[in-house]
């Protein structure tokens, strides 16, 4: 399963490596694509998007 989220708030890389490692943190989590550029997560794995919203909120930044 694959969950795209619109992430906001993210302004360089260090922001996108955060968010990534956020996501990449959730066990049932097997792949994470970040792009500044586009404002998105794609993330790979069987998790509910709320779980995903959540770790990207978690981190400092919007997600839906
Ligand atoms: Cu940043």
């Amino acid at each position: 399963m694959t969950t795209t989220l619109k992430v906001t708030g993210m302004t360089c890389n260090h922001c996108v490596m955060a968010v990534k490692n956020a996501l990449s943190a959730i066990p049932e989590v097997s792949q994470v694509e970040v792009s500044l550029e586009k404002g998105e997560a794609v993330v790979s794995g069987d998790v509910p998007r709320e779980v995903l919203v959540a770790a990207v909120k978690e981190e400092g930044y919007e997600a839906e």
